[in-house]
């Protein structure tokens, strides 16, 4: 049985690559951090029980920043294939913490090579690096492809780069199998409720629901290449079953704008939004509701407003992939549209609104934190 080791794995890609891993009949392990309270929501479906036998999914607690703890799992596990999806992932708070995200984002990577060579796997283990697009940030053409230069505009995505390159260079230097996975944004119902798309389906369903009154949203203008995580996981699994290590772009080809994303949403719910204004003082309002998905919504109420805080000290205006390589060379194609994922995270989030809309009318108390 082929043995896989995820970091990360209670992250959005982690999740759904420990089921897509299972489901291929491997033993899949995952490390997972301390908290204080259970991180494991995203996986608790597929959670197996450690006493039972035949355990194929297997936790460790670990962490990208303990060279150690990284060593004695890797000499534990004995993996097959490492995926290394675990990162402080999220683009705006890597200006508040860059250190923190360089150390995880960038030295984690190198931790994770250096741990498979002092096991002696550097023949045998197979390693993905979790890529960004973030990558490109200031883009020196569109679209962009495995040969267009970079320019990152973050902490985060320096970050990145340095676990771009350390992977390169192990492969270069040790004929380790490793290889990038250059991922566009890629979202779903398990996406953190903090980043753009997930905090428009969810914050749009709880003001229908009545949770919330309004909601705050940074760069409107923002142009981003979406797909959905199912079929992203897919090709980092596709990418360790080649006979030669190579870095490949994933991405849909198509981008769109933050506001398109609202308006895909609103409509999902029922709702048609008219922008108004520029700059910090636009606005999204109600212009016609329909059927009774946003029971609390009337024409006229402003449910989009732009809040400076969330804009970034440096921007990343427009990213759009070119996914030929992976495409041609590996016959890799995605399959969910990013209308049709917008439908499903509103379909998930509205679900989640009504429940927590119906507690709150028997005397609950329901925390809708924003950010
Ligand atoms: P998430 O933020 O959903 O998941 C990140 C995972 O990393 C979580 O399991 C988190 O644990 C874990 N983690 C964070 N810090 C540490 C640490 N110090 N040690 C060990 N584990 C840690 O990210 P995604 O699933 O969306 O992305 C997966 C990877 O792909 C990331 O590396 C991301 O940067 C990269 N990427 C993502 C893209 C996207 O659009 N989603 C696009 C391109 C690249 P916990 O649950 O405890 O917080
Ligand atoms: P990104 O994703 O930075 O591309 O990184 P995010 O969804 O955070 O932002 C996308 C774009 O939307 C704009 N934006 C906002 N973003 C957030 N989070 N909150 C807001 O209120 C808001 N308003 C507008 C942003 O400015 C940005 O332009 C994601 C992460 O998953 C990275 O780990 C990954 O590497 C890249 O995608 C590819």
């Amino acid at each position: 049985m082929r043995k896989a080791l995820i970091t990360g794995v209670t992250g959005q890609d982690g999740s759904y690559l420990a089921e897509f891993l299972l489901e291929k009949g491997y033993e899949v392990h995952g490390i997972k951090r301390r908290g204080s309270l259970f991180n494991t929501q995203r996986i608790d479906h597929i959670y197996e029980d450690p006493h039972v036998d035949d355990q194929r999914f297997v936790l460790h607690y670990g962490d990208l920043s303990d060279a150690t703890n990284l060593i004695r799992i890797i000499q534990e596990v004995q993996p097959d294939e490492v995926y290394n999806l675990a990162a402080q992932s999220h683009v705006a708070v890597s200006f508040e913490s860059p250190e923190y995200t360089a150390d995880v984002d960038a030295v984690g990577a190198l931790r994770l090579l250096e741990a498979i060579r002092i096991a002696g796997l550097e023949r045998k283990t197979r390693f993905y690096q979790a890529s960004s697009s973030e990558l490109y940030g200031l883009v020196q053409a569109i679209p962009q492809d495995e040969k267009t230069p970079f320019y990152p505009r973050s902490p985060y995505a320096v970050a990145k780069l340095y676990a771009y390159w350390i992977t390169v260079n192990y492969r270069e230097s040790y004929g380790m199998f490793a290889c990038n996975g250059i991922l566009f944004n890629h979202e779903s119902p398990r996406r953190g409720e903090t980043f753009v798309t997930r905090k428009i389906t969810r914050g749009l369903a709880n003001i229908a629901q009545g949770l919330e009154c309004c909601l705050y949203i940074g760069n409107l203008n923002a142009l981003r290449d979406w797909g959905h995580a199912k079929d992203y996981v897919r090709m980092q699994w596709m990418m360790l079953q080649q006979d030669t290590p190579e870095d490949y772009v994933i991405a849909t080809g198509q981008q769109y704008s933050v506001r398109q994303f609202i308006e895909w949403s609103a409509h999902e719910l029922g709702i048609t939004l008219k922008f108004e204004g520029q700059g910090v003082e636009e606005v999204a309002i109600v212009n016609t509701v329909e059927g009774d998905k946003a029971p609390a919504v009337s024409v006229g109420d402003v449910v989009i407003r732009v809040d400076s805080r969330y804009f970034r000290p440096a921007e990343v205006e427009t990213l759009l992939g070119d996914p030929s390589k992976a495409n041609n060379e590996l016959g890799w194609e995605p399959e969910i549209t990013v209308q049709e994922m917008c439908a499903e995270m509103v379909a998930h989030d509205l679900d989640q609104a009504k429940r927590h809309a119906l507690l709150k009318a028997h005397g609950h108390h329901v925390s809708v934190s924003t950010e």
